[in-house]
C-alpha cells in the first residue's frame, strides 16, 4: 500500500522570452500549478497543471487547478493506494466532475511515483510502451510582428531547433492575417512547414474565405478556425476545404474525440494531456483518432518542463505521429525550473529515459518563481494583461 504522506500544490510564474500574442490573450509570463506528492516510503511524484491566459483560453485557471487539487482531490488521495493509479483516478472521477487540468496534474504525479517505484519511464506505463525516443518539435511564431516572426523563424532554422512553425492568427482582419502568413511562407519557402492556429476566432464564413486563401499562400494546416463546439461548421469546412482542419479546443477527451470523428469534423487531432483529462485519456483520444484515419499532432498548453515531459511520454508511445509535436513550452520561458536542461536538438526533443518522468526540479529556481513567496516575480498588472489583451 502506497499511502499519501505529503501533498503540496503551488503556483509558479515564469516570464516569457517575448510577449506571446494569441487571438484571446497576450502572454508575458506563464503560470503553472505544480503538485508534489510524497508517499509513506518517501517516493515523490510531480505534476503540472497549466493553462493559457488565465481564464481566457478555457474553463480552468492556475488558481482553480490549485483549489480543485487542495480542496477536493487530495482528500480522496488520502483514502487510496497511490500505486493503483487506475483505481485512484477512477475514484477521483467519481467525486470530481470536469477539472481536466487538475486531474491531469495528479495523474502525472501518480505516474511519476509509479515509474520511480518500478524503475521504469512513464512512457512504459502507457499503452504498449514507447516506440520512439525523440519527437519533432514545432515553434510558435507569435510576436505580433511579421518581420520579427520571419527573423525568429530564420534563427530557429539556422540553429536546427525547429522547422515546423505555427502562426497564431484570428485577432486581425482575415486578409491581414493571410498576408502575414503568406509573407512568412514566402520567406521560409520549402525549408519549413507553416501552419496556423485561429483559436476559434472565425465565423464559418470567415473560415471558408480564410482557409481557401491560406491554402493558396502555402499554409499546411489550419487549427481550430471556428468555435470548438461548432462541429457542423467544422465538418462542412473539412469537406469543402483542401487545407486540413485540426481540432484543438473541440477536444476534451475520448467522448468528444468520438463525436468529432463520427461527424468527420477534423482530419487532424491536437492531442493535449490536460485538455483530455490526463495521460491515459490522451492516449485514448489518439487511439480513436488513429482508428478513424485522423492524423495525430502532439499539442501543448505552453506547459513548463513537467507538463511538457509528461506529454512527451504519451506522444512517444504513438506509432503514427504524422504532424509532429509542439512541445516547445519551456523554451518560451526565460528560465528552466528543472535541474537539467531538456534535450532540444536537431529539430527534436529527447524523451527522458530515467525512472518516472525522468526529470527533477531546480529547488532554488522553483522557490524563486513561486507566486506565494513574499514578493511575486510578475507584477499583477502584467499577469492580468492576458485577460485584457494588453
Ligand atoms: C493552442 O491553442 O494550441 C499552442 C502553441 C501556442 O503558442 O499556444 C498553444 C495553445
Ligand atoms: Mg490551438
Amino acid at each position: 500500500m502506497a499511502a499519501l504522506s505529503q501533498a503540496n500544490t503551488f503556483i509558479v510564474d515564469v516570464p516569457t522570452i517575448r510577449p506571446h500574442v494569441l487571438a484571446m490573450a497576450t502572454l508575458h509570463a506563464q503560470s503553472m500549478a505544480i503538485v508534489r506528492l510524497i508517499d509513506a516510503d518517501g517516493v515523490e511524484g510531480i505534476g503540472e497543471g497549466t493553462t493559457i491566459g488565465g481564464l481566457s483560453y478555457g474553463e480552468e485557471s492556475p488558481e482553480s487547478i490549485k483549489s480543485a487539487i487542495d480542496t477536493y482531490i487530495i482528500p480522496i488521495l488520502e483514502t487510496c493506494d497511490l500505486a493503483q493509479i487506475g483505481a485512484t483516478m477512477a475514484k477521483v472521477a467519481r467525486c470530481v466532475r470536469g477539472n481536466h487540468f487538475a486531474k491531469c496534474a495528479i495523474e502525472t504525479a501518480l505516474l511519476d511515483m509509479a515509474g520511480k517505484r518500478l524503475g521504469i519511464a512513464v512512457s512504459e506505463l502507457i499503452g504498449g510502451g514507447r516506440v520512439r525516443d525523440s519527437l519533432p518539435v514545432a515553434w510558435t511564431l507569435a510576436s505580433g510582428d511579421t518581420a520579427r516572426d520571419i527573423a525568429e523563424g530564420e534563427e530557429m532554422l539556422d540553429r536546427r531547433r525547429h522547422r515546423i512553425f505555427k502562426l497564431k492568427i484570428g485577432k486581425r482582419e482575415v486578409r491581414d492575417d493571410v498576408a502575414h502568413v503568406g509573407a512568412i511562407c514566402k520567406a521560409l519557402g520549402d525549408r519549413a512547414s507553416v501552419r496556423v492556429d485561429v483559436n476559434q476566432n472565425w465565423s464559418e464564413n470567415q473560415a471558408r474565405i480564410g482557409m481557401t486563401m491560406l491554402h493558396d499562400v502555402g499554409c499546411d494546416l489550419v487549427e481550430q478556425p471556428v468555435a470548438g463546439d461548432a462541429l457542423g461548421a467544422m465538418a462542412r469546412l473539412s469537406k469543402s476545404q483542401t487545407v486540413p482542419l485540426m481540432a484543438d479546443e473541440a477536444l476534451h477527451g475520448p467522448r468528444s474525440a468520438l463525436r468529432i470523428a463520427s461527424a468527420n469534423a477534423a482530419s487532424v487531432f491536437a492531442l493535449k494531456i490536460a485538455q483530455s483529462g490526463g495521460l491515459f485519456a490522451a492516449a485514448q483520444v489518439a487511439a480513436i483518432g488513429a482508428a478513424a484515419g485522423i492524423g495525430l499532432y502532439g499539442g501543448t498548453m505552453l506547459e513548463g518542463g513537467v507538463g511538457t515531459i509528461a506529454s512527451a511520454h504519451v506522444f512517444a508511445t504513438l506509432p503514427e505521429l504524422a504532424w509532429g509535436t509542439e512541445l516547445f513550452g519551456p523554451l518560451l520561458q526565460t528560465e528552466n525550473i528543472l535541474s537539467e536542461p531538456l534535450g532540444y536538438d536537431d529539430f527534436s526533443l529527447a524523451v527522458p529515459a530515467g525512472p518516472g518522468l525522468g526529470i527533477a526540479f531546480d529547488e532554488d529556481k522553483l522557490a524563486f518563481f513561486r507566486h506565494d513567496r513574499s514578493k511575486s516575480v510578475i507584477a499583477a498588472p502584467l499577469r492580468h494583461a492576458a485577460a485584457t489583451g494588453d
